[in-house]
């Protein structure tokens, strides 16, 4: 029987994101989850008779939050939901599964790099047809609906859905099918790369090590390397999806991932490293030895791409979040391809690829991906590096010093200020803001400011403009500072500080990151002022 459950209209959405991330302790608050799921609903026209997809991350309060979105769903008119065994789905799976039954859309359930468990965080997001993040235009009347809603319709009584089992059940009018959430994602890949070489290439001793930090990867890597590619067991490390992700922050970088980083730093290491987020869209990559800022493996996998029969065909075009490095611009340029640069989100590359203008995409927080889905795939990422490599027969060492020498090298380092107060973080930003027109000419040592500007974006395929994207202070000579405050926190505001120098082909290529940029950060600091306005003197976070 249908209920109608009266609520008060409230929103919690922060505007410009393409969903709800909070504590789960505020996701238990009655009603909480149910108002976002019915805002969704309540903006799609076709909801009657259309497929939704449903999976997450495996983190805490994941199934209990799938059971209410199904029997919402049944009394939301939808015809048919497809959930993945277990409750799980990658986000890039999930992208695919939308796209490969014709879905209306899905609800990707996660909070992707945050932490998970009880005290951690909970998150629910909406895709579109098309398989990506809902874009501005969907979200905002997401965010206007909850604002106005006072009711949400749902099924009572009922089993519990099993989660476990493969096949079709009912829930009211609705069928539920359960469906394995790696195999058609699998399938896909072996699609786009060359198995049989990379094979060859472990048979000759290639060796790998993929940390899927006790978070959705896991069964993926199983199946994909160890299974299908005939990688020895064991070389999926935290393989087993876990609702607290074994208390550890599932955000790939050397922070967080350091285990992995000091294995390829030994004298152990494996041949290759690499690392996922919580929800599978991220990828960290390390070489024996090796560190690849994720700036730029872009512009590696951008240059090399066309050597996975996936990509055999060149690149339509690149693009890359305005704060990731301008690495991948000068692969471009060389390819002669367009190149462009968007606001920092997946969901701004849907339209681009959707038309055809782009294949390649990536952010400096280590997400790249192409057309075959419309999200960040971090084993996508994994196994076109295990393609490129087994067919060139280098090391991943090898491979960067080779690029750096023929491109030159954007040094690069982001500084992320964790949990600072929101008022001062936002005092910066708009002191800043304030201050943009006064840089230019400035003298910071001996770097000179020569523009600034307030980042803003027009979408070439539909003209939408999204205002505000971060600050740019832009020197002589081509170095750069971003400053940007963080979408996806759950507590205070995080302030990320971009900052970026170039090095040509015939400079010192293999300096140490943190000497090469060091002038830069000083003079970041000092033009926002970072410790007057949030009392900072160091970043938490240097990635
Ligand atoms: C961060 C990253 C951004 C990424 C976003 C979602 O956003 O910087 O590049 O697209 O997370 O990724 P922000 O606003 O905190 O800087 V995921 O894998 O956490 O959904
Ligand atoms: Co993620």
């Amino acid at each position: 029987m249908i209920s109608t459950v009266s609520v008060t209209p409230f929103s919690d959405q922060k505007p410009g994101t393409s969903g709800l991330r909070k504590a789960v302790g505020v996701f238990q608050q009655p009603h909480y989850a149910e108002t976002f799921i019915q805002s969704v609903f309540d903006v799609l026209a076709d909801k009657a008779g259309a497929v939704l997809v449903i999976g997450g991350d495996g983190r805490f309060l994941n199934r209990e939050v799938i059971g209410k979105a199904v029997r919402m769903a049944a009394a939301n008119g939808f015809a048919r939901v497809l959930i993945g065994r277990g409750g799980i789905l990658s986000t890039p799976a999930a992208s695919h599964v939308i796209r490969l039954n014709g879905a209306l859309g899905g609800l990707i359930l996660s909070a992707s790099h945050n932490p998970g468990g009880p005290d951690g965080d909970f998150g629910i997001k909406y895709n579109i047809a098309n398989g990506g993040p809902a874009p501005e235009s969907v979200t905002g009347a997401i965010h206007a609906r909850s604002l106005v809603l006072d009711r949400y319709l749902t099924l009572e009584g009922g089993a519990d859905i099993d989660l476990e089992t493969l096949g079709e059940t009912r829930v009211g009018d609705m069928v539920v099918e359960i469906i394995d959430p790696v195999a058609a994602y699998a399938d896909l890949m072996e699609t786009l790369f060359d198995f049989d070489a990379i094979r060859a290439h472990r048979a000759r001793g290639f060796t790998l090590s993929f940390d899927a930090m006790s978070a959705v990867t896991g069964p993926y890597a199983h199946e994909i390397l160890e299974r299908r590619l005939g990688f020895t067991p064991g070389s999926v490390v935290n393989g087993v999806p876990l609702e607290d992700f074994g208390g550890h922050h599932p955000d790939p970088n050397i922070v967080h991932a350091r285990e992995l980083y000091d294995r390829m730093m030994g004298p152990d290491a494996p041949d290759f490293g690499a690392a996922s987020d919580g929800d599978g869209d991220r990828n960290l990559v390390i070489g024996r030895g090796r560190f690849v800022a994720p700036s730029d493996a872009l512009a590696i996998l951008a240059a090399n791409a066309h050597l996975a029969p996936g990509y055999a065909r060149g690149l339509a075009g690149v693009a890359r979040s305005m704060p990731t490095s301008a690495a991948v611009d000068r692969v471009a340029a060389a390819l002669d391809i367009p190149l462009h640069e968007t606001p920092t989100g997946w969901k701004f590359f849907g339209n681009l690829l959707d038309a055809g203008q782009v294949t390649l995409c990536g952010e400096e927080s280590a997400g790249a991906g192409s057309d075959h889905v419309r999200e960040k795939d971090g084993l996508w990422a994994v196994l076109l590096w295990l393609n490129i490599l087994a067919v060139r027969g280098v090391s991943v060492d090898e491979l960067i010093q080779e690029h750096w020498r023929r491109f030159g090298r954007n040094y690069y380092v982001r500084h992320d200020y964790e949990g600072v107060s929101s008022e001062g973080a936002d005092a910066l930003m708009a002191a800043l803001r304030g201050r943009l027109a006064e840089l230019p000419g400035q003298r910071h040592g001996d770097l000179v400011i020569a523009s600034a500007d307030d980042f803003a974006y027009v979408d070439p395929v539909d003209g939408s403009v999204s205002e505000g994207q971060g600050l740019r202070i832009l020197f002589e000579g081509g170095s750069r500072v971003v400053y940007r405050l963080s979408g996806t926190g759950t507590s205070g505001a995080t302030l990320r500080v971009y900052i970026e120098r170039y090095e040509p082909a015939d400079g010192v290529l293999d300096a140490d990151p943190a000497e090469a940029l060091s002038a830069l950060v000083e003079a970041g600091k000092a033009i926002a002022g970072i410790e007057r306005f949030t009392g900072r003197t160091m970043p938490d976070v240097a990635t």
